[in-house]
Order: C-alpha cells, then sequence, then structure tokens
C-alpha cells in the first residue's frame, strides 16, 4: 500500500496493511489497488464539497458544461460512492464533487475519509472548497460569501473536539490565497457573463444546530442557559454581537470543523455560502424554488471560474 501520507498527520496509516474508506465504500488494499486507486483519483485538483447529493450532481453537470465547455471526457452522472450508501461523489474532469450532509460531525467523517483518499492516490496539493447554503447577517439574500475565519457558537475562532476524554481546541481559518483567488473571481473577464449578485469576504459562524445554535425562535425548543425562553431582542442581541464583534457575516452548520482539519492536515480549503435569507429580518427560509435554485447556483459560476482560471490553465 502507498504510504504518501505524512500531512495526513496519522503515521499509523503508514503500518496498515490496507485501509477500507467504510463510508465512501472505497477499500484500500494493496500495491495492485493502489495503482487502480492512483488512476482513478490521482488526477483530482479540486475536491468541491456540499450538502445534498443533488446538488452535488447539479454541480458536476455545471462543471461539465461550463469548465469543460461539455468535452470533460467523465462520466459525471455516475456516484463514485454509491455502494456506502451515506455520501454520494461525482468525477469531472479532475474535479470531485461530494455530498457532506448537514452539520460537522456528519461532514467530518466523509472528509478524514476524503483526505485519506487523495493521499492514498498520491493528488499533487488538491484543493478543497465547500459550496455551501447559509443565514445572512445583515446582507441581502443571494449574496455570496467567502470564509476568512470560522466561528463556533461561543463566538471564538476555533474548532473544539473532545479526543480521549480531553478537549481539544485547533484553529479554525481558511487559506488566504485561494480565499483571495475565489473573491477576484467575482469580476468577469473575456466575454463571461457579467454576474449581478454580491460576493463578498466574512467571517462564518458554523453553529451546531440549525434552530437554537443559530439563535432561531421557531425551533421545537427556544431556551437560554438559565431555562427561561429566549426572545426577539435576546436573539437579535446575539446576532448583532456575531456581526459586529466578530465580523460574522453567515451563519451555517460545518466551517470551524471544516476549515480546522483541512488546516489541521496541511490542506488548502475555502468555504463558498450563498445566503438563503438575512437573519436579522427572520428565521424561516420562504425563498421559492426558483429563487433557491438560482441562489444555489451563485456559488457554482464563482468556483467554476476559479477552476477555469486557476486550475485548468495550469495543467
Ligand atoms: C447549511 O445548510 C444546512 C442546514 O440547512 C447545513 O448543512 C448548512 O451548513
Ligand atoms: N443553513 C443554515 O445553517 N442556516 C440558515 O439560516 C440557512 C441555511
Amino acid at each position: 500500500m502507498n504510504v504518501c501520507i505524512m500531512t495526513a498527520k496519522n503515521f499509523n496509516l503508514a503500518q496498515m496493511p490496507s485501509d477500507y474508506l467504510y463510508h465512501l465504500a472505497v477499500n484500500i488494499a494493496d500495491t495492485k489497488n493502489t495503482a487502480d486507486i492512483r488512476k482513478k483519483y490521482g488526477h483530482i485538483k479540486v475536491v468541491c464539497l456540499g450538502g445534498k447529493d443533488t446538488r452535488m450532481r447539479e454541480l458536476a453537470k455545471y462543471i461539465h458544461e461550463n469548465v469543460y465547455d461539455g468535452n470533460s471526457g467523465s462520466d459525471y452522472q455516475k456516484d463514485l460512492f454509491e455502494e456506502g450508501h451515506r455520501y454520494a461523489g461525482f468525477m469531472v474532469g479532475s474535479v470531485l464533487c461530494v455530498s457532506h450532509g448537514v452539520g460537522s460531525s456528519t461532514m467530518s467523517v466523509v472528509l478524514h475519509e476524503l483526505i485519506k483518499l487523495v493521499h492514498y492516490a498520491g493528488c499533487d496539493d488538491p484543493l478543497f472548497i465547500r459550496i455551501g447554503t447559509s443565514g445572512g447577517l445583515g446582507v441581502s439574500p443571494g449574496t455570496v460569501v467567502v470564509t476568512n475565519k470560522g466561528y463556533n457558537g461561543l463566538l471564538r475562532s476555533e474548532y473544539e473536539i473532545a479526543i480521549l476524554g480531553e478537549r481539544v481546541v485547533r484553529p479554525a481559518y481558511f487559506d488566504d490565497r485561494l480565499r483571495k483567488d475565489l473573491l477576484a473571481c467575482a469580476e468577469a473577464v473575456d466575454g463571461e457573463a457579467e454576474k449581478i449578485w454580491k460576493v463578498i469576504e466574512g467571517n462564518t459562524m458554523g453553529a451546531e444546530c440549525f434552530y437554537e445554535g443559530q439563535g432561531r425562535l421557531d425551533g421545537a425548543s427556544c431556551t437560554k442557559v438559565n431555562g427561561e425562553r429566549y426572545t426577539l431582542e435576546d436573539k437579535l442581541n446575539f446576532l448583532k454581537r456575531c456581526h459586529d464583534e466578530c465580523g460574522i457575516k453567515n451563519i451555517e452548520m460545518e466551517a470551524p470543523m471544516f476549515a480546522s482539519l483541512t488546516l489541521h492536515c496541511g490542506i488548502r480549503a475555502a468555504d463558498v455560502c450563498v445566503t438563503l435569507l438575512n437573519r436579522l429580518e427572520g428565521d424561516q427560509v420562504k425563498a421559492t424554488k426558483a429563487q433557491l435554485k438560482d441562489f444555489e447556483e451563485r456559488p457554482f459560476v464563482l468556483v467554476a471560474r476559479f477552476i477555469k482560471r486557476h486550475i485548468l490553465s495550469s495543467t
């Protein structure tokens, strides 16, 4: 088995005779199989991650049409991880589009396995980009936020995880150069369609919960630390603190974990999320089906431009 995995921070992997990536149903078995793994995945330059299977399938199609002009030469609608029954993955050219579900714990499982996969496959400095949805803070719905730092629900820019019964706290910021390159792609060049929506840089809160963890008033419970119900005023005070004290422009559920694990493993990563609503104005996501389709495609446009300009032009 290939053991070129030092940056994955786990020397145990080098001693293991095989490694079964259980949730992807990918077996890294022996020398012969490693050659297959390299052939199948070794050309990956970008791993795009997003919550839903269907959105990742659409992203693969979008990249096939808009990055490769319909000539990716890939069977881009085939789900490579179907046998695992947990996550879906679509290969289009040198881009792998993978679903990660909702929340940090769900995403961390597929992230560990994907980081190992790109190492076993011998990929050369692959980038990981999350393409997601979020609630905005003081920005109009449809704005695309490219994250600088991830914040947790305690308003700290860190990710905390219990390991062997101890609190382990890791920093949670994204790659500077990748963020700047993505932001620069908001400007159209060479006859590309001019976009009409805003792309901004900001910090992102990744909450452990969609409802109370994001200060919503419409969860099954709406209760603060002393057991009392929190009010609209409490919620707005909290959201304004997030915005004013921490520069948080949007709230989702994965940013600190995603930033910290990729940083820890030496992978350059970015979080690009569209806002579906302005949380200072409400809690319910009321965008129509057509609006959602339009909003969800906005990060596709930015990331596809980035891939075309920075990844394919350098091959
Ligand atoms: C954004 O949307 C999902 C919750 O609806 C979650 O995965 C996130 O970060
Ligand atoms: N996803 C979230 O996590 N929060 C929102 O408000 C919208 C999408």
